[in-house]
């Protein structure tokens, strides 16, 4: 009895929110939509907001701030998914590692590059608290200002993407310390993708418990890796979370974004288990055709098409929408928003999507 009065809720959110209706597998007249980075320094409020907290970190873990900055590009654009202000390096962060966000150069953390730096990590739920703290938060907020049909995403980095960062110590062009690792001492660098897999799970799994309706796992360089390295760092640890996450929240879809991946988008998209595929730029329209014949896709304008704004980008939008709608399709880019994009850019392709639905 109580089960069926659940399964009901879930199903008239289901139909209420044109993102979940898409992951779903259904075909929305409407296209669904949101923007990677749609909250960030392209928004005035957001730059306030940002000086005020003074660092980056202040801001992502004072859930005050964080629920504020999520709901900033709702209440412009109406976006159909909220996603959590948070960063993917809360996650190292929460194991131990000094984590500092520098300005004009980005993450700084000291680099774990053996077993014994690896051996003295240490997860703290209690870094990641305002982190519960703010998707509860949001979802109310969400409610008190009736944004009803909008759904709040959840989300990680996946665990080869925040290795990265982990061996590295920051951004990296070609991730070569932790390409060498991996290729030298697979057995050694295993323990570090568990520990960032094991506990990836228990953080998507709070943020589910705390009112998360999607998922995003967050795989930016998976394109770095060959055939048989991306069957290992990136669908392995992948399976795990998915399968793990779905035994127990089995209404909670994951899209996975594993950026760059090529060709290997049709492996990762048959083998991983996820809801949805996060198409990059780089993905031809036939091929995002065919990887939709299985699975609901999400994408794949060019960030630097939105930041030019104009005809250019109701061309490369309109292309999309009608190679992708009449499928199970939620628009969004090939990455994150540029900060230099112009406000009145993102108007113009919220515009666009929705004139589209119209005309049908
Ligand atoms: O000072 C600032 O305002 C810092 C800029 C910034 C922002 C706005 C960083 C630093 N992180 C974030 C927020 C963020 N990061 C979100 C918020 C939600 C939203 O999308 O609106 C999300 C989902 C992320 C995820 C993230 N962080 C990724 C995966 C997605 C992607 O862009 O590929 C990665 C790789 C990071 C690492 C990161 N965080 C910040 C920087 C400068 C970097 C390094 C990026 C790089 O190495 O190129």
């Amino acid at each position: 009895m109580m089960k069926n009065i659940v399964k009901n809720k879930q199903q008239e959110d289901r139909t209420n929110k044109p993102l979940l209706s898409a992951l779903h597998g259904e075909a929305i007249a409407r296209t669904p939509f949101w923007l990677m980075r749609q909250a960030g320094r392209y928004l005035p409020e957001y730059k306030e907001l940002r000086a005020k907290a003074g660092s980056f970190l202040d801001l992502a873990y004072n859930p005050d701030f964080a629920i504020e900055v999520t709901m900033q590009p709702l209440r412009r654009y109406g976006m159909d998914a909220a996603i959590l202000f948070s960063d993917i390096l809360v996650v190292p962060h929460a194991l131990g590692q000094n984590l500092e966000f520098v300005t004009g150069e980005g993450p700084k953390l000291n680099p774990i590059r053996d077993l014994d730096s690896l051996s003295k990590l240490k997860f703290n739920d209690e870094v990641l608290e305002p982190v519960y703290e703010a998707v509860a938060g949001i979802r109310q907020q969400m409610k008190a200002e009736n944004f009803h049909e909008t759904a709040l995403i959840g989300f990680a980095g996946a665990p080869w993407t925040v290795a990265t960062y982990m061996v590295e110590g920051g951004s990296s062009r070609d991730f070569s310390n932790t390409k060498k690792w991996a290729y030298s001492d697979p057995d050694g660098f295993a323990k570090l993708i568990d520990l960032i897999t094991n506990t990836t799970i228990h953080y998507l799994g709070r943020q589910i418990e705390a009112g998360a309706e999607v998922l995003q796992i967050f795989d930016s360089w998976a394109g770095a890796l060959d055939e048989d390295q991306f069957k290992r760092w990136v669908i392995e640890p992948t399976v795990k979370i998915v399968r793990e996450l779905n035994e127990k929240y089995p209404d909670i879809p994951i899209i996975g974004f594993p950026k760059g991946a090529g060709v290997l988008y049709q492996n990762y998209a048959n083998e991983t288990g996820v809801a949805a595929l996060g198409l990059d730029s780089g993905v031809p329209m036939d091929f995002a055709k065919t990887l939709q014949k299985a699975l609901p896709v999400q994408g794949n304008l060019d960030p630097v098409c939105l930041l030019t704004g104009g005809d250019a980008l109701k061309q490369s939008a309109e292309k999309i929408i009608n190679a992708l709608s009449d499928g199970p399709f939620i628009f969004n880019l090939g990455h994150g928003i540029i900060k230099e994009t112009p406000p009145e850019h993102v108007e113009q392709l919220a515009e666009i999507i929705r004139d589209y639905g119209q005309q049908l």
